[in-house]
Order: C-alpha cells, then structure tokens, then sequence
C-alpha cells in the first residue's frame, strides 16, 4: 500500500457469483468433525442466524470470488493475490478477543461469545481503498457498540485502539511495525455503522478477510478496517497506527473517504469499482455523508486528515 499502484485485477478472475443471498452457514457434528479428521477447536464457528439490515446500501455486491483473492492483509504477503494463497498462517480458532482499558469491565470474549452479540445483521457496504479502488461487501457482524456497551467505557475513555494478531514465526516480517494498529474516537467507534464483521457473502469470514472477527468502518480507507483482532484497547489519547508510523504524511489518523484530499502521490477524486471498467467519482464519506458527517462538525478535513 505504501510502495506500489494498485495492480488491477483481471476481468477474467471475476466471476459473477451472486449466490451470497443463499446462507450457507452450517453447523458441524462432532461426528463430522472426527470424520474431517479435525479437533472441535478447530472448526470454524456457525453463523448464527442473522437479519438483513436497514443499513444497506442498495449497490450490487462485488464477486465473492473477486473480495476473498483480491486482498491486504500484508501479514499474509503484500501481493494482493498473497492472503488467499496463505491462509494457513492464520488460526482463527480457538480466538480471544480481549477489551480492556478504561473500561469497568474488562472482559475477554470467546468467538461463541461474540457470536451471541445483536442485533447481528448483514449489511452490504461500500469499501474504497486508499489505493484507489473500491468494492461492495455483504458483511454480516454487529455494531461495535454492542460490544462496546457491554464492558462500560470509563468517562475518560475518548479514543479506541485495535490490535490485530501477530505471530512473527509465520507472518510477514518488516514492511510494518507489528502488530497492526488501528484507532478510532470513541464517537466514530460507537457510531451504529461500525461493524465488527464475523462473516461475508453469508459464511464466516475467510482468514485472507480477517477471520474470525474484523472491524468495517465503511466511511473511512479500507485500512481503518482492522482484521484478525486480538486486543480492542479504550485509551485517552489518539494513538498511533502502523500506518501513521510507516507513513504520517501519507496516512492519517481520521483517513476518512473525501475527494477533496489528495493522497501525497495521487489523487482521490475518482475509483474503480473491481468489475467494472469506467471509474466512478469517489463520494464525500464514501457516500455515507448523511449519517457521519455530523461527527466532524467543525474540524478542518485537511488537517485532520
Ligand atoms: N491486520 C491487517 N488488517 C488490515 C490490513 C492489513 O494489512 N493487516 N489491510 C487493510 C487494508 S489496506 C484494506 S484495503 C482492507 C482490505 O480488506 P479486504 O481484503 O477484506 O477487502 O483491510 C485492512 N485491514
Ligand atoms: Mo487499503
């Protein structure tokens, strides 16, 4: 992301696989599991059942096949096609999502655990790269306020940071100060379009899309959405990220989507849609203006970029 343009992907690695309206979800026997010669804590959690969201935009959704090979998740290689060809270097089960912080209840939550959080919806939402391209995903997770709610942030909590696993036996060495870091304010982390995405496309989340759980913040650059995340940290003050470190002209904290500002080294106006061929102007918010504009009343876009 920090080096290279984006190689685009080839027309002839889309399929158009609209089956995600079909769940596939499925639970998994004991008896099975012995069968596929897997431990219990091995398989992959089900997804629960799940409702359709007010929230979605009507746009159509990307091919499932284009969103689990067209991938970052540089832990997993740097090359697009990289995370899908890798999985085996992420376990997502057993997992443990730890919150802690200033929080009143700090709490450590299984898979199970989180599973159980509502409502849990699938939302299709816009996602723009700040590489300059763009797709449209049907998630399916809850919002981060749920979780949020439940271990009671401390008045003096104003930012939430996110860290996501690392293991430097089998992942990507250098390129970024692991683990990758993220952050939100705690307003943006609250807002009821911030998700924690535990699948896509109806299924539990592949590894190469951050498995088991991720965070998806639809009006900000796709890196904002942390994957695999072992630590959810309520802090005071802004923290740093992998990006800011690696690059803070080039990547900002807020990294929210706008038109009007320019990346250092290219220009943000317009984005290519993985399966189409025209580019399409980008939107203020990733068109999501309405509903979070208000959260940055007042504050000048450019310097807090
Ligand atoms: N842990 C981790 N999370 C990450 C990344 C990463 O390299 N590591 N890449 C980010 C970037 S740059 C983007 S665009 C999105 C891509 O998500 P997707 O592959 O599910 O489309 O994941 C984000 N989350
Ligand atoms: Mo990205």
């Amino acid at each position: 992301m920090l080096i290279r343009r984006p190689a685009d992907i080839q027309p002839s690695e889309i399929t158009p696989a609209e089956i995600y309206h079909q769940r596939r979800s499925f639970m998994v026997g004991a008896g099975s599991l012995a069968l596929a010669g897997l431990l219990p804590q091995q398989a992959e959690a089900a997804l629960p059942a799940y409702t359709r969201s007010p929230y979605s935009a009507s746009d159509n959704p990307t091919s499932q096949r284009a969103a689990t090979t067209y991938n970052n998740f540089y832990e997993l290689g740097t090359d697009k096609a990289d995370p899908a060809q890798n999985t085996h270097r992420l376990k997502p089960a057993p997992w443990t999502l730890r919150v802690e912080g200033l929080v009143n209840k700090p709490r450590s939550f299984a898979l199970e655990d989180l599973l159980r959080l509502t409502p849990l919806e699938e939302r299709i939402y816009r996602m723009r790269c700040v590489e300059g391209w763009s797709m449209v995903i049907p998630w399916v997770g809850f919002p981060l306020a749920s979780l949020l709610k439940l271990v009671e942030p401390q008045g003096s909590a104003r930012y939430v940071e996110f860290v996501s696993h690392y293991d430097r036996n089998t992942m990507t060495r250098g390129v970024l100060d692991w683990p990758y870091t993220e952050g939100l304010r705690l307003d943006e982390a609250q807002h009821p379009l911030t998700l924690l995405a535990v699948g896509m496309y109806g299924d539990v989340l592949p590894v190469q899309n951050g498995a088991p759980v991720r965070l998806v913040v639809p009006w900000k650059y796709g890196f904002k959405g942390s994957k695999s995340i072992v630590t959810i940290r309520l802090v005071e003050k802004q923290p740093l990220t992998a990006w800011m470190k690696a690059g803070p002209t080039e990547y900002g904290f807020y990294s929210n989507v706008n038109p009007e500002v320019d990346h250092p080294r290219w220009s943000q106006a317009t984005e290519r849609r993985i399966g189409e061929f025209t580019k399409r102007r980008t939107q203020m918010f990733n068109g999501y203006a309405d509903q979070v504009a208000g959260l940055y009343t007042g504050m000048d876009l450019r310097r807090y970029f």
